[in-house]
This record gives structure tokens, sequence and C-alpha cells, in this order.
């Protein structure tokens, strides 16, 4: 196999210190942190939509980079360079999982059954690859937001038969992923939202996404898929309005209509700033309803209201993610880089250049979160902060059994209430700059 990224070494682990460019500064896969190597904590995943596929298009101007790997795009000879060149590039990189949608590994055709032959193909082609490798597929999904057919919506569409090729690419994308030995199999909603509510009926939109969402798990379990599925929440962008808005909101609903056993949330860090929110945040709320699944590790831009999608290097903000992942207890699934390069940055250099910078920040987001958690300080104060539940009345509330005509009273004996203490937030945020620079 001709190599592709000529020029690129395998990228290694060099040190802080290092003027080399390809080369990571902290991602040292072997180094253990609280008791697992950062390898294992860190399961990141190639995208292959925006490694293989983007090449720099927007709504201004066409393609900047060259993602044709020497063959004809469109052809299946060019979806086989596309596998050669993530092979490649996940190989000199060490990353040991990716990400698919459908039609990112196929060109799609006109005729949805000739598509499906072309997964086979390509799947097989994969599975080859894959064969003598650890590289493994964290998660597939089927792209229902592209093709017109889906303008309306694909599980929300108003069109029985529009519902019916979303259940269909569903269950070949679920096929796939078991095939290729996937983790867990994605559901993000593009175009599952309105754009006016003067011609939609949101009810009916919901209760058909959820006996369609229904349908896969019933069809997944049946065809021996034991991974988790997520949804992946974002408020808007396509639609003016998404159903999975936020965390919580995705929550709600799969508890409202019983799905919350086989789903957890791949929450996305630009989706949940779009949502108003920050990552930590969308992190925490999944956390603690038992439900943080895996990462789309990107980053947004706060003067930009869209997805921009880029490579993380904000390390206060890969620190707050891994402080919360790491308190969770790890992740069921990994870090897939939803993240593509800018415009300019065209090169094949670029690629590994981004690749390397979101790793970096994710390794040292991880050796941070894991000194903030062994200083014990920010612990200590959440602690002390909520201590005066552990008296004999607060444990009464904490369980269930205080009545309000009860509490009440206490109110009416104290007469006016005690000041509260400080929740000393710059302080808080001080030790997070200790530990950060000290
Ligand atoms: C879009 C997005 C998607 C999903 C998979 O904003 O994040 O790429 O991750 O469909
Ligand atoms: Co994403």
């Amino acid at each position: 196999m001709a190599e592709i990224f000529k020029n690129i070494p395998e990228i290694k682990y060099e040190g802080k210190n290092t003027k080399k460019p390809l080369a990571f500064r902290y991602y040292d896969a072997d180094r253990v942190i609280m008791g697992k190597k950062m390898s294992e904590h860190l399961p990141f995943a190639m995208a292959w939509w925006h490694n293989l596929c983007a090449a720099g298009t927007d709504m201004f101007g066409r393609d900047t980079a060259n993602k044709s790997f020497s063959a004809e795009k469109g052809t299946m000879e060019h979806a086989k360079a596309k596998v050669d060149a993530g092979f490649e590039f996940m190989q000199k990189l060490g990353i040991k999982y990716f990400c698919f949608h459908d039609v990112d590994i196929v060109p799609e055709a006109e005729d949805i059954n000739e598509t499906s032959r072309r997964l086979d193909e390509i799947t097989d082609y994969i599975l080859e690859k894959m064969s003598g490798t650890d590289i493994k597929c964290l998660w597939g999904t089927a792209n229902m937001f592209s093709n017109p057919r889906f303008m309306n919506g694909a599980g929300s569409a108003n069109s029985v038969d529009v519902y019916c090729f979303a259940a269909a690419q569903i269950k070949k994308a679920l096929e796939l992923t078991v095939k290729l030995g996937g983790k867990g199999y994605v559901f993000w909603g593009g175009r599952e939202g309105y754009e006016t509510l003067l011609n939609t009926d949101v009810k009916f939109e919901q209760e058909n996404i959820a006996n369609l969402m229904r349908m896969a798990v019933e069809y997944g379990r049946s065809i021996g898929f034991t991974g988790d599925f997520y949804i992946e929440p974002k408020p808007k962008e396509p639609m003016k309005h998404q159903y999975d808005f936020d965390a919580a909101t995705a929550i709600g609903f799969l508890r409202q209509y019983g799905l919350d056993k086989d789903f957890k949330m791949n929450i996305e860090a630009n989706h949940a700033t779009l949502a108003g929110h920050t990552f930590q945040h969308e992190l925490r709320i999944s956390a603690i309803n038992g439900m943080l699944g895996s990462i789309d590790a990107n980053q947004g831009d706060y003067l930009l209201g869209w997805d921009t999608d880029e490579f993380p290097y904000d390390v206060y903000e890969s620190t707050m993610c891994m402080y919360e992942v790491l308190k969770a207890g790890g992740l069921t699934g990994g870090f897939n880089f939803d993240a593509k390069n800018r415009r300019p940055s065209n090169t094949y250099e670029d690629m590994f250049h981004a690749y390397i910078l979101g790793m970096d920040t994710f390794a040292l987001g991880l050796i941070k979160a894991a000194e903030l958690i062994e200083d014990g300080e920010l612990d200590a104060f959440v602690e002390k902060r909520y201590e005066s539940f552990k008296n004999e009345l607060g444990k009464r509330i904490r369980s269930g059994n205080a009545t309000l005509a009860e509490l009440a009273a206490e109110a009416e004996k104290m007469g006016s209430c005690p000041t509260p203490a400080s929740g000393r937030q710059e302080y808080l945020e001080s030790i997070v700059n200790r530990v950060m620079f000290g």
C-alpha cells in the first residue's frame, strides 16, 4: 500500500519542551494517571466526515484542501482511498477508534439498494484493514440530514415515505455498526425540529421520533448490538429549534418514552455552548443522571453563534471536562474529534497538527483534572458547603421525611435567618489557577 501522508512520521511523545512540531507534548499513552494509562482514560476517535471528507468548503467558497487521496471523488476507488488514508492517519497518531456516518464511507447512490451494496463492499474493506491492527469502531450513525428527502425531518418527517427511508438508513447503519464491532450508535437530530410552529405538530413529531428510536433499539438488540445508543443534543443549526436541545431535555424525552435504559448522552462541547451552557454543565447533567456515555471533543468560538467545530485548545475547558469524566468513573464511549481544520489550514500536515493539538489538550486536561482532585480543596469546600444537612433536621429533609409545617416551625423558632456563608467563588477560581499554573 503506497504511503499517503509521506514525510509525516509516526507521532511520538517528546515532552513539553520539545520544539519538534510533529510530536506530542502532553499525550503520553502509557503514562499512568490515577491508576489508569492515559490511553485508557482517553479513547480518542477519528471522525470520518471531517477528517477524510470535509475539504474546507463553506457557504462562501469551495474546497481549499485536497482530500481526493489520488482517486476520483464520488467513486468507490475514492471511498477505498479514504479508508487507506484513515487507517494510515490513525496508525501514525496512535488513535484506536473511528466514528462514521453511512454516507461518509461511500458515495450515496440515487437508489438506496445500490447505496447498501456499496456499504457492504466498503465495510468488507474496512474490516480487512482493521484486522491485524488494534483499531476499532467507536460508533456509527446514519446521516439523516444531508439528503434533500429529509428537508422536513427524518423521524419528525410529515411523510410516511420519508420516515421509511429514515428507518432503512438506521437499519443499515446499525447492521454496519455491528459488523464493525462498534461500541455505540448515535442519533444526532439535525433535522429533527422545526422552523415554524405554524406548520408543525410538535407532539406528533416527538412521538414519531420516539417510536423510531424504539424500533431501532428492538432491531439493534435483535442483531446482537449490545452497546449504548446515544442522543447527541444540540439546540439549533441546521434547524431553528431542535428537539434534543440539551442534555436535560434529551434525558426527559428518553424517560418520557421509556428509552432511558438503552440510551446515554453523546455530549459535544460546541453544542453545549450553543445551548447557552458550558461543556462542563452538560457533562454534569448527564453524569448525575447516569447517562454520560461519550464525548464529541471540539470547541466553539464565543464570538460566533454557530457550530464552528474547532479542534480543542482551551485547557480550562478540557480540564473541567476531564474533572467531570474522572468523577463519573470514565466514559463507556470515547472522545471523538468532531472537529475540522480551519479553512486556510489546508495541508496534510495540518490534519496532523489538528489531532496533535486536540489530543494534547485533552491529555493536559486529564493531568490537571487529576491534580485538582488529588489536591482535594475543591471537594472539601463543596462537602463543607452542604454540611448543615448532616444535622437531624437536614437528614430528615434529605430522606424526604420532613414536612413543610415542621420546617416552617423551625424557621419561626429562629425568627430571623442566620447569615448565609460565602460561596467563595473567586477563591475557588484561584485554586484552579494554582493547580493549572502553580
Ligand atoms: C453536527 C454533529 C454531527 C454528529 C453526528 O453538529 O455534531 O456530526 O456528531 O451526526
Ligand atoms: Co457531533
